[in-house]
């Protein structure tokens, strides 16, 4: 472990060594969402965008087949709106948090926007929350927070964002000011949380930057990475080269597009500087993204990418075979798993890699 920022480390040890342990078999569930930034229901409610896609998904999915649910940070947006308010605006999505509750099924954590439900003891907060939470799979770890903690000045700076968000962002309107929008501090953070990760050979889980990791990969080098496998796969396959060739263009065509709307910064500085690349972290996204939601499943052994969308926004994601959307019951909402893998040979690499 580097010396260099060492109290950042020892602050997500801390974290870990506090955090409660929850058995994970092969027969459990869950469902891990962050960064739901939950408002008072005006035009700066980030949450109102994709509100009835993500109740959708949680009643008619994920409560529906047992799932457990984890909102891992930043569900209530405290920096900018009253806990009361929220909690009264948002009252059937509070309901349905308490249905997975009830079956002692909801892990709820604390994230840099929420930081409040910690410190402020005459909230009356129905829900249970935690700052984090580990799954034990095996003899392994699964590591859940939000991930703010990984930054030391954000923590002590993070009275002082809610201040400027709350008296001057919020009365003109403007949208979430926050971690999310500077790739540099994403970048800094994630490499915090990956290195800790390989060091103590655990899977960390985090949301607060918005943009989803799996097996510690944005998604520019997941691209990447599937056009070389399909490559090689062109290369020994005898039949259906036609079809592999159509999905190669296709997957060019998404990273071109990404690279344009993300620039250059989204495949720049994505290496964390160790020899190997450890699998060890990954992110759930957003509740609140503009082509739909991100979200993390662990069932049957398994981890998994997912994204749901709405059809009349994201109408092109249908055309995409190969990532085989889902339609939920007649809704006009679809999800798909973007990404897939065993938890065990996730571990096998984390260990003897690191
Ligand atoms: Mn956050």
């Amino acid at each position: 472990m580097k010396v260099k920022g060492k109290f950042v480390y020892e602050q997500l040890d801390k974290l870990f060594q506090e955090a409660q342990t929850i058995e994970l078999s092969n027969s459990d569930k869950w469902v891990i969402f962050s960064d739901l930034h939950m408002g008072e229901g005006g035009s700066s409610d980030d949450f109102k965008t994709n509100e009835d896609l993500f109740t959708s998904a949680l009643e008619k999915y994920y409560l529906k087949n047992n799932f457990g649910l984890i909102l891992n940070g930043d569900v209530e947006e405290l920096q900018r709106a009253k806990f009361t308010k929220i909690h009264s605006y948002w009252k059937s999505v509070i309901e349905l948090f308490k249905k997975f509750d009830k079956s002692g099924k909801l892990i709820k954590t604390i994230g840099n926007h929420d930081l409040e439900l910690a410190f402020n003891q005459d909230l009356d907060n129905p829900l249970p929350t935690s700052e984090a939470v580990k799954l034990r799979y095996e003899e392994n770890d699964i590591f859940i927070f939000h991930g703010h903690q990984a930054s030391k000045k954000y923590q002590q700076h993070n009275q002082l964002v809610g201040f400027t968000l709350k008296y001057f962002a919020n009365p003109l309107g403007i949208k979430n000011y926050s971690v999310s929008h500077s790739s540099r501090k994403q970048y800094k953070i994630e490499k915090i949380a990956y290195h800790y990760s390989a060091y103590k050979k655990i899977i960390s889980i985090i949301g607060h930057t918005h943009r989803p990791l799996f097996e510690s990969l944005h998604k520019m080098e997941r691209l990447k990475f599937k056009i070389e496998e399909l490559c090689r796969v062109y290369a020994t396959k005898k039949s259906d080269k036609e079809g592999i060739k159509d999905q190669i263009k296709r997957l060019k065509k998404e990273a071109k597009s990404y690279m344009k709307l993300n620039g250059e910064t989204s495949y720049n500085d994505s290496v964390y500087n160790s020899l190997f690349h450890i699998p060890c972290l990954f992110n759930s996204g957003t509740v609140i993204g503009k082509r739909g939601i991100t979200c993390l499943e662990i069932e049957n052994g398994h981890i998994s990418l997912i994204h749901w969308f709405d059809k009349n926004i994201s109408k092109k994601y249908l055309k995409h075979s190969e990532y085989q959307p889902m339609q939920l019951e007649d809704s006009d909402y679809y999800k798909m798993t973007i990404n897939k893998d065993h938890l065990d040979y996730i571990f096998t690499r984390v260990n003897l890699l690191s």
